[in-house]
Parts: C-alpha cells; structure tokens; sequence
C-alpha cells in the first residue's frame, strides 16, 4: 500500500458544503442516493480533476445538476470515481450506489449487526457507502433520510434533529434527519432496527432541553440506566470544567454487539460496543461499570473536542483523542479518587504504551507518515497523548490551561485543525515558547531520566542532577531533548516536605528539565532528605534513579504524594523481581525482603479507609512490566516463576492480615457499583489473590468459598479468576458451573472466555482451541474474537511465549484466517508481537518464523501487511 504523508497535505480541490443522502435499506441491496453541492476550493488548483474515492462500491447513476453522465463522461471503479473536467464553479453532483451490509463483515460503513443496520465511518469507512471526499477537512452540513422496513426497522436513525418521518404504506416508512453541524464524513452514522430504548432528558447550562436516549436490543433495557446516568454526568461536568454545552435537541446512543472498536462518537448519535453499555449487578462487574462510565464521557466530550473542532488530517488523530482521553481522565478523577485514577492511568500506560514505545511499532505522537490510518488508533496516539496534554497543563498552570482550552474553542470552533493551531492557543495565553514542547509530538520512544542525587552536609545543599535520553526508534536513530516536567519533593526525617529553595529564592515544586543535563542546587537543606520524584507522574518518562530502596520505603509512608507512596512501593518490588529474575535464571538463591512485605502489610490495615488506592498497594508489577524494565533476553517463564514466589513470600509473611482483611471486606448489604464499595471488594481480591499464591490450599478454599456464594458478578468474576489460576479440581469447578449458568449471555461468555484465555497453565493452548470451536465462539465478532484470542495474545505473557513456539504460530494462523473477513481485527492481534525484539533468542527466533510465514502470505490485506512490516523491520 501507498504511504501517506504528513508534508506531502495539500488542501481539497473541492468543497462538499452539502450532503443530502437517500438510504433505502434493503439486508443485500441498500440504495443510497447521494446529492452533493460542490464546489472549487479556493485554496485548491483551479484546473483540478475531482476525484472521490470509494472503497468496493457499485456505482448505478451518476448526473451533474440533473443531467444524467454517461460512462464516457466519468472515470469509475469501486474505488473511485473521477471527473477529469467538472464545472468551475458550484454544483450539484448526484450519485447512486448499491451496497450489501449483509456481507460486509469488516464491519467499516454500513453493515448488520444482529440484524440491525449500523454504521462505522472513521477513519475511511464512509467511501463504502458512497463515492466522496472522505477526508476530514471537507465539512459538510447532512440531510439523512432513511426508508426501511416498519417491521424490521422500527427505529430509523442518523446524525442531528430528527425533521420528519412519514408512513409509506406497504410496511415501508421513512424518517429525514437534519444535522446543522458541518461535520467531516466520518462523524456520519445511521443506525435502523427494532431496538428497546430508554429515554430522559437534560436541561444544559443555558436552559436547552435535550433528549437523551439509549437504544439496546429488547429485553436488556434495565441494563442501560447506568449508561444513562453517565451521560447525564457528562454533561454535566464538561459545562463545569470546560464551559462546554450541547448543541443538539437529542443524543443518543445505540449498543450494537458487532464493533471493531470501543464506541465512536459520531454526531449526536454514538453507536457503542455493547461491553460498554450494558451493566447490572448480575452482569457487570465494578470494573465494567467504570468502563461504561468512562467511555461514555469520552465519546460525549469528543462532541467539542473532535466534531465542534476536527482534525485536519489523519495525522492530527491525537488532537482529538488524546485530548479527550485527558478530559475523561479528569472526569473519572473527579468522579471518584484521583489517585487512584492516576495510578490505574500509568499502569495502563506503562503496560500497554511504553511497551509499544520500546518495539518495533513505536511511533510518534503524531505521525509522519502512514501506510494504513486504522492502525493507528494505539496506546501512543491516545495514552501518551493523554500524557502530553497533562504535562502541558503542569508546565504551564491549571488557569493558563483553561484559558487556552477557552481560546481555542473560540477561535476553532467549525474548523479542521492541526497541533501548532491547538498549540498556538497556549502559547499566547502563557506568554511561553512551545517550539521545544512541540518534540513530544515529533519524537517516538519513552525518554529515560536518570537522576543523581547529592547531599553536601557542609553547603547545606541538595542537588540533584537530571540526565535524558531517548532511545533510538524506527526510523528516528538521535533525539534531541524535550521539555520535561519534574515535580517534585525533598521529604524531611519527620516525613514533611522541606521549603525548595534555589538561588536563595523560593523555587518548584515543578522544574522544567529542557537540556540532556539539568542540574538543581536546593539550599537551606541541613540532612540529606528522600528525594520524591515525578510526583503524581508529572511526565511519561523512565526513571532510573539513586534514591535508594531505604528511602523509598520511607516515602511509602510518609510522601504526601499519594501517586509517589504507590510508586515507591512499586520501585522497591520492580527492583527486587529484575534482581530475582537474575538470580532464578543463575540458579542461584533469591533474598528475602522483609520491608517490601511490610509496606504492602500496611494495605491491609483495618485503618486504611480508602480501599481502592489499598488495593493498588498491594498489587505488584505486572509480568510486562519486569519483562520491560529487564529490556532485553527477556524469558516470560522466569519472570512468572520469580513473580509467584514473591507473592507467596508476602503471602507467609502476612497470612493473619490478609485473612482478616478478607473476612472483614465480605460483602454483608446489596450490591451497590459505587467508587468506595469497588474499593472494598479490590482489597478484598487483592489478599485473596495473595493467600492463594501458589495454589495454597487455604487461600483456594477461600476463593472457593468466595464463587459459590458471590452474590454479584464483580465478587463471581474475581473469586473465578483467582481460581483460575492454579490447577485445582476447584477451578475446573467454577468454570463448568460458570458456564451452566452464564454462557448464553455473550458478554459473560466473554469474561469466561478471557479468564480462561489467560490462565498461566501449560494447557491453556489447548483449551483455547476448543474453546474457537464451541458454541458462542463467532470469528466474525470482535469481541468474542478480543475476548478469547486477544486476551491468550495480549494477556497471556507465559502462554503467548510458550517456549515451543506455538502461541506464535495460533495467533499468527488466526490472524491469516481474519486477514480478508476482518483486517482490523486482524491487525489489532497481531500488536501481540510488539515485543518480540526483547525475547531470549529461541523465542526471539520462533516468533520471527510465524511472522515471516504471515508475511508470505498471498493477499495480505494493508492493515495486516503494515503490522507484519513493521514488527519484522
Ligand atoms: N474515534 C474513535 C473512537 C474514540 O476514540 O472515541
Ligand atoms: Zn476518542
């Protein structure tokens, strides 16, 4: 496939300004009628062909202001359709395809989902509807009509306020949606279908009425009140933090149950992924309630931060999403606990973006070049620039922040724009130079930040000296150095923050770190103190720092940082397993680590009130992250041998807190999905997760105990996973009692399948396989597909690197089979390679084959193609 690149945006020739669509739905043969007023652009070449493109189509008429073109007049395939000399001045091209959403299971345009019509148009799946300028600078106003089937389409939907609907008779009725909004084409959508709804309403800041309704499929209408009250909040909260208000008379949101993605955020009408619609306590665990929570506010904030204000170009994809992962970051921490959001945010960061920054699929912020667009809907474009907006907001304030987010609505609103325009907005509010800010968006790789620190009793001085560096990546082999915010502490014996003072002036508490080196000199500082850094994470960068293990655990108790106490702890043990890994493979002894065992005691005390950050206490490193601090000859089986044994050693050390925490976190009241009562089952989890180390017979009796009589999923699905684990005659239990009574509802199906999908267990291959063929599986739905193959790929260090070589060769066989009927799935599996690189050599040389075989492939689709290429080079 062509490569596509940022410095080679010109504008469009052409300008749609508006869309007047006639879909008449039909399960094989949709017609859409699509009428265009087009015109020149201004700033586009005068003497320009028009050229939309499309993707399969099937042209049936096509006329210029009424007069019908012959085929001489155009140039047509089902990718595109040119008009080497059309009017120079405004027009009216009107065009006519036929598309089958029945056999669409790429699942991008216009495609069935159990029976439903529905749509997924970014990033280009609108040119499998009709011919067009499918890009995202060419905004247009929509008018959607749609006509169907009364009794098989019931509900008729598109983007903006609904104009008029009308009985034709014959089982046929139509309904014409307007949206006022201009709106590039991958904000259509258009849902049809005989789908329950729940409804309410929202009175905004200025006094509009809104109507809100959720669509689901009939029958699980009481699972939507959840999403309900998410949208309201969300509403809410952007009018609050950002001054934002709605701007249509309805919103509405459609769970369908085939989806490529999470949920998109098409005008006025968010179609989701069921997973993150549909809760209640009997099928939704804590963790689908936040997600649910979370994703809803994305999709409804993207409503300013991505269709009031788009992107440009494709390349500019993080001026949308990582902004608007920043503002659902800060709507969940002002929902429930900062930190403990904070500490989720990084770990998920860490787990699933650094890995990435460190492979062969690193890649910028924002990109400069792309063979295929739906391969960069990833962790870098959405975490890390998440991370960027945080860290602009450190560098320059809370208020110059809001004042340049303030500016930027203003100045913006309507337009396509780029990353120096959103730039721009804060550097004129904040007075401040962003053109060394601006590398984070250029520079791929996690920049390491090694500090040294040193303590002159006789100056009284503290300095601390901070070096970067950032590792070469793909096709960027030197980095200059960014700006990097550290904020930052010195904890004084009694456990307070000592004054900062530099140059005999109150300095900090954040510094800008903008040379390879920057050296800090603190006065005034009469004993050595223990150096809090990067408080609350205050930049996506790697830490290697002298501080040491001593005076972690100190701050583990006593930094006023909650992120740090959390981070302190993890250092120490993150320390201790790279230390034991190297010991396990030299076959030489492992130390014990009584103090480690201790910090993570204090979790347990029945004096902690917030449960939740608790919980994060006790949780160690995972498995990837030893992998990536470990870097290189990685061997999966002895970070999990080393890993388990620690978490037994903690387990001895505190077996009497950790039962008592678990008798005294026992659910007594009825299940309530709130912040605090999660808390309480996490921590209850964690020391079950702890007792039951090793497949301890106490603690699997517990968790035993636990499954049979849980009385909500959340307490089911943990006690399930804790069981599955270990090879006991318990956990084959649960699992066939799990599957008598869930298995017929897909989204338990899905819990059931990942749980046992990830279980480190020599058989789990096996299980998987049997598992693709039992009833429930569908290749042809991506969650079912994410659920069972992605969570053995992604979720399953041990068994994806199995040292035979077999979990390459099943993801890399199912990825073949996915590569025509779904390729962005497809591709998406295939991120499980992203760190091959780092494997011990036989591994290394095993999954190097199942990628080179996949590479060999005939017909590879360019979704899948661009991955292979990339991992392999
Ligand atoms: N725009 C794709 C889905 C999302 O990020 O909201
Ligand atoms: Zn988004």
């Amino acid at each position: 496939p062509r490569t596509i690149r940022l410095d080679e945006y010109r504008p469009s020739d052409f300008l749609i300004d508006t869309v007047e669509l006639d879909v008449r739905l039909d399960p094989t043969a949709t017609r859409v009628t699509a009428r265009l007023a087009i015109r020149p652009n201004p700033e586009g070449r005068a003497d320009a062909a028009l050229t939309l493109v499309g993707d399969g189509l099937n042209l049936v008429a096509a006329s210029i202001d009424g007069a019908d073109l012959r085929p001489d007049d155009l140039d047509v395939s089902p990718d595109q359709l040119k008009l080497a000399n059309p009017p120079r001045g405004p027009f009216e091209l009107t065009i006519t395809t036929i598309v089958d959403p029945s056999a669409n299971t790429r699942l991008m345009g216009l495609y069935r989902s159990n029976g439903a019509y529905c749509t997924q148009c970014e990033a280009e799946g609108f040119r499998r509807i009709t011919y067009f300028l499918d890009r995202p600078d060419v905004l247009a106003v929509y008018t959607t009509r749609i006509e169907g089937s009364k009794a098989e389409n019931p509900v008729l939907l598109s983007n903006g306020n609904l104009a008029e609907t009308g009985d034709l008779g014959d089982d046929r009725h139509f309904a014409v949606w307007h949206d006022p909004h201009p709106k590039p084409s991958y904000l259509f959508a258009l849902v049809a279908g005989d789908l329950g709804v729940v409804e309410d309403e929202f009175v905004t800041m200025s006094g509009r009425e809104v109507a809100l309704k959720v669509f689901v499929e009939h029958g699980k209408e009481d699972r939507a009140t959840h999403a309900m009250e998410s949208i309201k909040a969300s509403m809410r909260w952007d009018e609050q933090a950002f001054g934002r208000e709605y701007d249509l008379d309805v919103f509405m949101v459609v769970a369908v149950s085939y989806f490529n993605m999470g949920a998109m955020e098409n005008k006025g009408l968010n179609v989701f992924n069921d997973k993150y619609v549909l809760a209640s306590p009997e099928t939704a665990t804590d963790g689908d309630y936040a997600n649910i929570e979370a994703i809803i506010a994305h999709e409804y904030f993207h409503n300013w931060t991505g269709n009031r204000i788009t992107c440009r170009d494709w390349f500019q994809l993080c001026l949308k999403e990582g902004l608007t992962v920043f503002r659902d970051q800060e709507f969940t921490s002002d929902m429930r606990s900062r930190p403990v959001k904070r500490i989720q945010d990084v770990r998920n960061l860490r787990s699933i973006q650094f890995a990435e920054d460190a492979g062969p699929l690193a890649h910028a912020v924002r990109p400069n070049a792309y063979a295929e667009i739906n391969n960069f809907y990833t962790p870098t474009i959405y975490e890390k620039g998440a991370e960027v907006i945080r860290m602009l907001k450190t560098w320059i304030g809370g208020d110059a922040f809001r004042a340049g987010m303030d500016l930027y609505f203003e100045r913006h609103d309507g337009q396509a724009c780029t990353i120096e325009q959103f730039i721009a907005c804060f550097a004129e509010v904040s007075g401040r130079d962003f053109a060394q800010f601006l590398r984070w968006y250029a520079q791929a790789g996690t920049p390491v930040v090694t500090i040294r620190t040193t303590h002159d009793a006789e100056a009284k001085t503290f300095t601390i000296e901070a070096t970067q560096k950032t590792p070469a990546t793909p096709g960027q082999p030197s980095k200059q150095p960014m700006v990097i915010p550290l904020a930052l502490g010195l904890v004084g014996q009694d456990g307070d923050d000592l004054p900062l003072v530099v140059d005999g002036a109150p300095a900090g508490p954040v510094f800008a770190l903008t040379d390879e080196t920057t050296r800090i000199v603190f006065e005034d500082i009469a004993t050595r103190p223990a150096a809090s850094l990067f408080r609350n994470f205050s930049a996506p960068v790697k830490v290697v720092s002298d501080v040491t293990d001593e005076e972690l655990l100190f701050l583990a108790a006593h930094d006023r940082d909650p992120f740090n106490r959390w981070q302190a702890t993890q250092t120490v043990a993150l320390r201790k397993l790279v230390a034991d890994v190297a010991a396990f493979r030299a076959v030489r002894p492992i130390s014990p680590e009584p103090k480690l065992a201790e910090a993570i005691g204090r979790a347990f005390d029945p004096a902690e009130t917030d449960c939740a950050y608790a919980a994060q206490i006790a949780a160690l490193p995972a498995e990837g992250d030893v992998a990536r601090e470990i870097g290189e000859n990685v061997d999966p089986d002895a970070i999990h041998a080393v890993r388990s044994l620690l978490k037994a050693d903690i387990r001895d050390r505190l077996a009497g807190p950790l039962a008592a925490a678990a008798d005294r976190l026992a659910e007594t009241g009825p299940y309530s999905p709130d912040a605090a009562s999660a808390g309480r089952r996490a921590l209850k989890y964690a020391a079950l997760d702890l007792l039951s180390a090793g497949g301890a017979a106490e603690g699997v009796e517990r968790v035993f105990a636990l499954y049979k009589s849980a009385r909500n999923m959340t307490d089911k699905v943990m006690a399930l996973h804790a069981l599955s684990i270990h090879a006991t005659p318990e956990r084959e239990e649960a699992l066939t009692d799990f599957a008598t009574l869930y298995s017929r509802d897909p989204l338990l199906l899905d819990k059931w399948f990942v749980i046992q999908a990830s279980a480190p267990l020599p058989d789990t291959l096996d299980r998987v396989e049997a598992l693709m063929a039992a009833p429930g599986f569908d290749m042809r739905n991506p969650n079912r597909v994410r659920s069972l193959i992605g969570a053995f790929g992604s979720g399953n260090p041990t068994q994806f690197n199995r040292a035979d070589g077999r979990g390459y060769a099943f993801i890399a066989g199912v990825v073949a089979e996915l590569n025509t009927l779904n390729p962005q799935v497809a591709a998406r599996l295939l991120g499980a390679f992203r760190t091959w690189r780092s494997l011990e050599p036989e591994r290394r040389a095993r999954a190097e084959t199942a990628l080179r075989a996949l590479a060999a492939m005939p017909d590879l689709s360019p979704d899948v193609a661009d991955i292979v290429n990339r991992a392999l080079g």
